[in-house]
């Protein structure tokens, strides 16, 4: 348990990071991005500007908390008996960064023995930025965050997205399939903490997703809970790698039980 002053202070540390983090990012898309290596499969990109991100916000963090540990998306990392872990995704929406689609974040969380107290999420293209603490609420600058409240999963605007192996994303597609006709529609933007936020904002009713890692979903995940919604695994389960669902409390349960019984968890 930390105190709202201890959030705050790492929210501010978070905050200055991801800026600089994402001006950086900013840079090197202007200058030109071409994928350097790939990871799960050949459409799994990373970027020369992936690497540099995370190595700048490693380099920041250790500079002003050297105690502390850092789990990243390119570099990875334990906890190193750190009771401060910072959870980073150096550019969420790789695929769209190295396209030019302006729906890219850095991503940072600050975790305090295992529970995550503050975070923030910065298009870096756009320059949105959406912060939360703990208890203390959510923002998309100083304007504080509500969920929709929208009742009626007929009626609801639902995001996801797709894993990078084929497999996976045909049970994803086939998941999508049994769903679709009982919602508003679908929207994919390509980055699962931009997603979770525009769920803290309203602007997507929910959010669900097959597949995610926690550098997807750590800071987010605050933001959107921090603005009113139940963010949870299925039947039970944390968010997490099986399963992340994000709604206000009156369409988890309908969109949560249209998960469930479309084995939306399971699957390659
Ligand atoms: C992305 C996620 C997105 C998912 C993509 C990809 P990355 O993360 O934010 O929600 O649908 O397949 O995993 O790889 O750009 O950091």
């Amino acid at each position: 348990m930390v105190t709202m002053d201890q959030s705050a202070e790492l929210l501010a540390l978070a905050v200055s990071v991801a800026r600089s983090a994402s001006d950086l990012a900013a840079r090197m898309r202007a200058d030109g991005v071409a994928a350097v290596a790939t990871k799960s499969t050949a459409t799994d990109v990373v970027t020369a500007a992936d690497r540099a991100v995370e190595q700048f916000v490693r380099d920041a963090l250790r500079e002003a908390r050297p105690d502390d540990a850092v789990l990243g998306e390119e570099y990875g990392g334990g906890r190193d008996g750190a009771r401060v872990r910072w959870i980073l995704d150096p550019i969420d929406g790789t695929v769209n960064y190295l396209y030019g689609l302006p729906q890219y974040a850095v991503s940072l969380a600050a975790e305090v023995d295992g529970v995550v107290e503050a975070g923030v999420v910065r298009n870096a293209a756009t320059g949105r930025e959406w912060t939360a603490t703990r208890g203390g609420g959510a923002f998309a600058g100083d304007a504080r965050l509500a969920v929709s409240g929208e009742t009626d999963l007929g009626q609801a605007l639902v995001g996801t997205g797709f894993g990078y192996a084929a497999p996976r994303r045909l049970h994803q597609a086939q998941v999508l399939a049994g769903l679709i006709g009982h919602i508003r529609d679908i929207r994919r933007f390509g980055a699962a903490s931009i997603d979770l936020c525009l769920v803290a904002e309203g602007t997507l009713d929910a959010y669900y997703e097959q597949g995610l890692n926690p550098w997807d979903h750590a800071a987010g995940g605050l933001i959107a809970a921090e603005a009113g919604a139940l963010v949870t695994g299925l039947d039970g389960a944390p968010p997490g790698p099986d399963m992340l669902v994000a709604a206000p409390p009156a369409l988890h349960g309908q969109l949560h039980d249209r998960l469930s019984a479309l084995g939306a968890a399971e699957g390659p």
